[in-house]
């Protein structure tokens, strides 16, 4: 099958943040199915959404090829996150370890468990920002325009 270019967005709030992102990319480095190209820098920021008085985030992006389909990636994911301690109780809730999929290719994914593009990435400088260090010319194929010009658009003129 062949390689797709695959963005994921890493998130931590609670426990070693940075020990636990460096930890997950390294684990996807490990499948035979995955080809890790780069990670961003970690981004402290500021929670958005759920319960009050969370910690602050460490989030950051990352770009790999894989052979896998969006589902069996969305499984390899979560197989990472439950090693890293992440419980699922509260939806939004602090957590250890949250790998999202942002972009697949330039393809749409409208599945119960499954959509990508992720629907919340224009609102989320979290993702933006780090996905733009590292992924600016791939196309938001709902949207159609590239990472780099919703950066721009949305990002900026609030900075
Ligand atoms: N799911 C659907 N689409 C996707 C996708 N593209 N990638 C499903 C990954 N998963 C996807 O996710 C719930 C279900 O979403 C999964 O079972 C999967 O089938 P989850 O990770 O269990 O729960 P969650 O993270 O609480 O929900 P969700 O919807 O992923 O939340 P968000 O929108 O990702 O928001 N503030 C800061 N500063 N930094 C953050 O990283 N993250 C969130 C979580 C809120 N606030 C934040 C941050
Ligand atoms: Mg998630």
């Amino acid at each position: 099958m062949e390689e797709v270019k695959v963005l994921v967005a890493l998130g931590a709030n609670l426990g070693e943040r940075e020990l636990t992102l460096r930890s997950a990319w390294e684990c996807l480095s490990k499948n035979e199915n995955i080809k890790t190209i780069k990670l961003s820098k970690l981004y402290e920021t500021e929670p958005v959404g759920g319960p009050p008085n969370q910690p602050m985030f460490l989030n950051a992006a990352g770009l790999l090829e894989t052979t896998l389909t969006p589902e069996e990636l969305l499984a390899a994911l979560q197989e990472v996150e439950n090693k890293h301690g992440r419980e699922r109780k509260i939806h939004w809730a602090a957590r250890t370890l949250d790998l999202d999929i942002i972009l697949y290719e330039n393809q749409i994914v409208n599945e119960p468990n499954l959509t990508i593009p992720h629907p919340r990435l224009t609102e989320r400088k979290f993702v933006l920002i780090p996905a733009n260090e590292i992924a600016a010319d791939m196309i938001v194929p709902t949207i159609g325009k590239t990472i780099g010009e919703i950066y721009n658009e949305y990002v900026n003129p609030l900075d």
